[in-house]
């Protein structure tokens, strides 16, 4: 599967996978698809791996397993976009703070305040970790047909910054959004150090293989109209600016998770090549932004998990209305483990 070309320049020896030429800003007929989420707990043979490996983390930092992991999807539904397995709080583990994954739950992080972290934390020791994430890279596009693209990503500094100091999830981050108003510019210090360890980050595994890069911002929609701006939109355009200067062809996704009216301005000043929409992001919208950029999106996964006619013409309705804008089938949010792995095959056939 792999040939000496692609090994060689990274480029799939000169054919562009469809999800590349697309985020470049041309439609297709019949859209690429992915779904964000695709490697996990839906999946059995993914359960199986996730049995053997000591913890989460141990899965993330063993670059055979996670390459397999992220594999497995492209091997049983032959997606358009493989996304590399790690997670969000490889940033935060790699910067020193201790994180942890609870079964069935989720990250759980030692809380702090900005200034703590920002004494704390150590960027220049992040290679060790960050190494093996790459060769994750290295081995997945060695595995990869050359028609299916390697998707990179990493946290959005809000997103991850919202864990590192509530420790957890909640539902509205209100730890993060106090931090912020009570001491705005060791906030701001503390944002613009997670992007520019990101974009180290995403430029490791751009060099290691990956095409495109995303940036999950899930909690962008918790923020009011001028922390949107400071918080969301400022650092994804710095993330941005800094990934251009270093590698000019590679598109940037970003997913502005609940960014609604803000959507708009956050592509106009960013400059991302792709915006991802959730779920409840009206299709006139996506058809509005597809003008300026790609877009991505926006399938409620629940209506994954529940199948049927609904599941069929909301899909053709998607497909439908995006035809003339570069368009990227995906769910508005990561897939459920709920989800049937029967729907997601007639999901592919839908699409295709
Ligand atoms: O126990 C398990 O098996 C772990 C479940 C799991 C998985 C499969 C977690 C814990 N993370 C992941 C992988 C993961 N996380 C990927 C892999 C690639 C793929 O898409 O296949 C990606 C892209 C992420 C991104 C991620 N992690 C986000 C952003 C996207 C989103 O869903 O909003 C967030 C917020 C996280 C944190 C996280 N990690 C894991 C969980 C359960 C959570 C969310 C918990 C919460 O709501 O706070």
């Amino acid at each position: 599967m792999k040939s000496e070309a692609m090994q060689a320049n990274g480029q799939n020896g000169g054919s562009t996978p469809k999800l590349i030429s697309v985020l470049r800003g041309r439609p297709h007929p019949r859209p690429p698809i992915w779904l964000m989420r695709q490697a996990g707990r839906y999946l059995p043979e993914y359960r199986e791996l996730r049995a053997k490996a000591g913890g989460f983390l141990d899965l993330c930092y063993r670059p055979e397993w996670a390459a397999e992991i992220t594999l497995q999807p492209i091997r049983r539904f032959g997606f358009d976009a493989a996304i590399l397995f790690a997670d969000i709080m490889m940033v935060p583990d790699a910067l020193g703070q201790t994180v942890s994954f609870e079964e069935g739950v989720g990250p759980r992080l030692e809380a702090m305040e900005p200034e703590t972290l920002l004494r704390k934390l150590d960027p220049s020791g992040t290679g060790a970790k960050f190494g093996l994430i790459y060769e994750t890279v290295e081995r997945v596009k060695a595995g990869l047909p050359a028609e299916t693209a390697l998707i990179g990503f990493c946290g959005a500094p809000w997103t991850v910054a919202t864990y590192m100091i509530a420790g957890h999830a909640t539902p509205d981050q209100g730890p993060a959004r106090l931090a912020a108003y009570r001491d705005p510019e060791s906030f701001a210090r503390l944002l613009d150090l997670l992007a520019d360890v990101s974009v180290d980050y995403l430029s490791g595994q751009i060099r290691a293989g990956a095409q495109a890069v995303q940036i999950f911002d899930s909690w962008a929609g918790v923020l009011p109209e001028g922390e949107f701006q400071r918080w969301v939109t400022v650092p994804a355009k710095r993330m941005v600016a800094g990934l251009r200067a270093l590698h000019p062809e590679v598109p940037v996704i970003g997913f502005p998770r609940g960014a609604g009216v803000f959507a708009d301005g956050f592509v106009t000043e960013t400059g991302v090549d792709a915006i991802g929409c959730d779920t409840v992001m009206p299709l006139a919208e996506m058809q509005g932004l597809g003008k300026q950029a790609a877009v991505q999106g926006n399938l409620d996964p629940l209506l994954l998990v529940a199948g049927g006619p609904l599941l069929e013409s909301r899909t053709h309705a998607i497909i439908e209305a995006l035809q003339t804008v570069p368009h990227i089938f995906n769910l508005g949010h990561g897939i459920l483990q709920t989800t049937p792995i029967a729907h997601v095959e007639r999901l592919v056939a839908l699409v295709r």
